[in-house]
């Protein structure tokens, strides 16, 4: 692997001088891949422009023009077909970490590929760990950018059941050595450093904490009993301003009040969903919300999720001017727009599949399609929801529905993959979908849905028997 990404720093090097072009994928991976190869080139004095993209389709393929040598990152693997079609002939580098497609490379191609080492691209590195490889090579002293290939790798969640696995262990260590991320032991609530604690805990859904989860007034009681301040001198109390000692009472607390609601088989899955690794980058000490890894990450996501992926890669970059304050302010916008949403599933917008099963909902008209994954998460928190069965959420624009689907990671760890069943009812539908086990889509059109819900829910059933 490192013989390969050895040949990629030696292609960049060869054309130092000639037209670079980084083209990657448009979300949280991708973005951090895009960044950790661009500082590298710059680190080097390389000229290079950059581009994402949603997905390498056909009809994207072929509006793209060959630069002299052009890199895809976090994609490209898994379309070297269509890819071969315009590129071949030409100076390209793929570094991905989705599962190739079996086709034919050319010999200006270099392919750095996690599953051609043995190493398996759902868990153990990301995008953005295959973009470090080649960075490590590019730039002796690249070890800083590690941070950046773990904030990649936890955008695709690869940090799922509260630590790295594989090569991610191996960027883990170097981040650590080189004195850019610091692994602590922490409760794996989101806002460690840029929320009040009592807001963190609010948020907490999964699992479902019964009296905290979606209840402010509850997660104020609940820190008041357990003798835990709110405040302090300098104003609210975030998760990082807990000592040890409030930090194990809190946690015995909410495994122990998660166990009264879990069913029983899923009990011993509690404690390492609510306690887990958290990884902080030391040198964000200013920026509070680029602080934690997962929550750096997020920040990213938004920014693409948007399609304004230039912010998000400026501020990975380094940028704290203009570029992170627009990052803000997306971050608020996207807010307003999820706190839309969950009024509206408030007010009564859960629904039923077909067979009583599915719990859905349609935000059409409430809120834009790249919104509905994020309150389909979060409405599994709410009153009106089971948070033991998944949850879709549907958002019809210009003809074509958008899914989104979520499920407790528990329900994963008994078995259930969502994306298998969102991507067979998506293909019997006649469109397109995928993703993780416990978050997926999918693109249909929109006069499909009904027939969509009923073969979504028909497939989940058939999982739980
Ligand atoms: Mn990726």
């Amino acid at each position: 692997m490192q013989k390969i990404a050895r040949r990629a720093a030696e292609l960049i090097e060869k054309h130092r001088n000639h037209t670079i072009e980084i083209i990657s994928h448009m979300d949280s991976d991708g973005v951090s891949a895009a960044a950790i190869l661009s500082k590298a080139l710059d680190r080097r004095g390389i000229r290079h422009s950059v581009r994402f993209v949603r997905m390498l389709y056909q009809d994207v393929v072929e509006d793209l023009e060959p630069s002299d040598l052009t890199i895809f990152t976090d994609l490209g693997s898994s379309q070297l077909e269509n890819l071969g079609k315009k590129f071949r002939g030409h100076s390209v580098i793929i570094a991905d970490h989705h599962e190739p497609v079996r086709a034919e490379g050319w010999p200006e191609l270099v392919h750095l590929n996690a599953h051609h080492h043995g190493l398996d691209g759902v868990q153990e590195i990301s995008g953005a760990g295959m973009a470090y490889l080649i960075a490590r090579e590019l730039d002796g002293n690249g070890r800083d950018l590690s941070a950046l290939a773990l904030v990649g790798a936890i955008g695709d969640v690869q940090n799922a059941w509260g630590k790295f696995l594989g090569y991610n262990q191996e960027i883990l260590k170097e981040a650590m050595e080189a004195g850019v991320i610091r692994k602590s032991k922490d409760l794996m609530l989101y806002g460690r450093y840029s929320r009040p604690i009592f807001k963190s805990l609010e948020f907490f859904t999964d699992p479902y904490i019964p009296g905290v989860s979606n209840s402010q007034a509850g997660c104020i009681w609940l820190l008041k009993d357990l003798n835990i301040p709110l405040r302090d001198g300098g104003g609210w109390r975030r998760l990082a301003d807990l000592n040890e000692g409030e930090k194990q009472r809190l946690a015995s607390e909410l495994i122990a009040r998660a166990y009264l609601h879990v069913p029983e088989e899923l009990v011993k899955f509690v404690p390492g969903l609510i306690i887990g690794e958290a990884y902080t980058l030391v040198k964000e000490r200013d920026w509070p919300m680029l602080q934690d890894a997962g929550e750096f990450s997020t920040c990213l996501n938004s920014t693409a999720r948007h399609e304004q992926p230039l912010i998000g890669f400026e501020v990975a970059k380094g940028d704290r001017g203009g570029y992170c304050r627009a990052m803000i302010n997306l971050l608020q916008q996207h807010r307003r727009s999820i706190a839309r949403g969950l009024e509206f599933i408030d007010s009564g917008g859960i629904q039923r599949g077909p067979r009583g099963y599915l719990q859905y909902f349609d935000a059409t008209g409430v809120v834009k399609n790249m919104f509905v994954g994020s309150i389909a998460s979060l409405a599994l928190g709410n009153a009106r929801c089971d948070p033991y069965r998944p949850i879709a959420g549907v958002v019809r624009e210009n003809g074509t529905a958008k899914i989104s689907a979520r499920c407790s990671r528990l329900l994963f760890l008994r078995g259930f993959d969502l994306s298998k069943a969102m991507r067979a009812a998506a293909e019997f539908c006649g469109g397109e979908g995928g993703g993780h086990a416990v978050a997926c889509g999918a693109e249909i059109d929109e006069n499909k849905v009904p027939v969509f819900l009923e073969k979504f829910e028909e497939l989940l059933l058939a999982q739980i028997k």
